[in-house]
């Protein structure tokens, strides 16, 4: 008679951030009572009602290590960073410190405090950077070539963790997320951008006049509910080998111009467009997609949500703000 599989218990990193709380939320009504579920994070005002939160800072490594001893985690998802392209432009020290320094803390105690454990680290499709001048879907190998400060972090951020969880006894899975969005998303993303924009027009706050940066690249946007079933898909599937990298993506981009217009035809007011310099990155990819059929054979992973689905969420919820 083979032993009854081990409990899960799932350690969430940026519970409280935008994909953070919408994983919760999907975890949380997985509602299997085989699975201890915890998100840490910065802000416990921000954590998820209803869901086990625990303050934790990722530059304390003596609190980060307390942290993996007390909840002995067998899975860990680590979203906790400096997220964005523009963020991390901003504050570049700041993401080095929390995108390679943090995750250096929390690599170091799952080394000493639950080596057997799964690690699940969310990188970025960003990595890729001049690779995407090739103008097709990358797969995985495509050899990165990142042309900023987040995605050099998040690059970096997986050659460590090669170096320090790759050969142990425990899995290690680096996911590379493409540009994802859905309701609640900050500002900082275009399609949040835009919608907030548009919410503050309608309501007659501002004039009725958006800015916009490059409107010509050509961007996936995964809905943040298809990202976070990648992500469940991947914590459950046991049989994935340590030191595979995975896309989450849909391979399929579509120009920000495009995202506009089919906003316009959501809004109730018309508007202007006009380009602000400071929304225009130094270096900018025309085009970037990215291929995830290895994810889909691993897990059968697919995206689901509707592009129309996507957009009225999120324009709802900047109206509702
Ligand atoms: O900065 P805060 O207080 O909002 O907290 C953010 C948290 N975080 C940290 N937690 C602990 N110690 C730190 N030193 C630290 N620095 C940042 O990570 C926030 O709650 C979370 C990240 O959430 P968002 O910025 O909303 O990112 P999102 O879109 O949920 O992305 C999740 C992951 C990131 O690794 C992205 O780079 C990747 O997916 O695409």
């Amino acid at each position: 008679m083979s032993a009854a599989p081990a409990p899960r218990r799932i350690l969430v990193t940026g519970a409280a951030g935008f994909v953070g709380r919408h994983v919760m939320a999907a975890l949380q009504a997985d509602a299997d009572p085989g699975v201890a579920l915890l998100g840490v994070g910065r802000c416990a005002a921000d954590a998820l009602p209803g869901t086990a939160f625990q303050p934790l800072e990722l530059m304390d490594r003596a609190a980060v290590r307390a942290r993996l001893a007390a909840f002995a985690p067998t899975h860990i998802l680590h979203l906790a960073a400096l997220s964005s392209v523009g963020q991390a432009a901003q504050a570049t020290a700041e993401t080095w410190q929390v995108n390679v320094g943090g995750l250096l803390n929390l690599a170091e105690a799952v080394a000493s405090e639950v080596p057997g454990a799964t690690f699940v680290f969310a990188s970025s499709g960003e990595v890729y950077g001049r690779a995407f001048l090739s103008g097709e879907a990358l797969d995985e190998t495509a050899a990165p070539q990142p042309t900023n400060s987040y995605a050099r972090s998040k690059w970096a951020g997986e050659q460590a963790l090669q170096d320090i969880l790759g050969s142990g006894p425990g899995r290690l899975i680096v996911l590379r997320p493409f540009n994802h969005t859905g309701p609640s998303q900050d500002e900082r993303f275009v399609v949040s951008s835009f919608a907030g924009q548009i919410a503050r027009i309608e309501a007659g706050l501002v004039p009725p006049q958006l800015a916009v940066g490059n409107l010509s690249a050509r961007r996936e946007f995964l809905d943040v509910r298809d990202v976070v079933s990648a992500y469940r898909a991947v914590l459950t599937a046991d049989d994935v080998p340590s030191g595979t990298v995975l896309n989450v993506a849909s391979g399929e981009p579509r120009t920000i111009a495009s995202v506009l217009e089919d906003l316009r035809r959501l809004a109730t007011v018309p508007f202007e467009v006009s380009v602000a310099p400071e929304r225009l990155r130094p270096f900018e990819i025309a085009v970037a997609a990215g291929d995830a059929r290895r994810l889909h054979a691993a897990t059968g992973w697919a995206p689901v949500i509707p592009w129309a689905d996507t957009l009225a969420g999120i324009l709802d919820d900047a109206r509702r703000r």
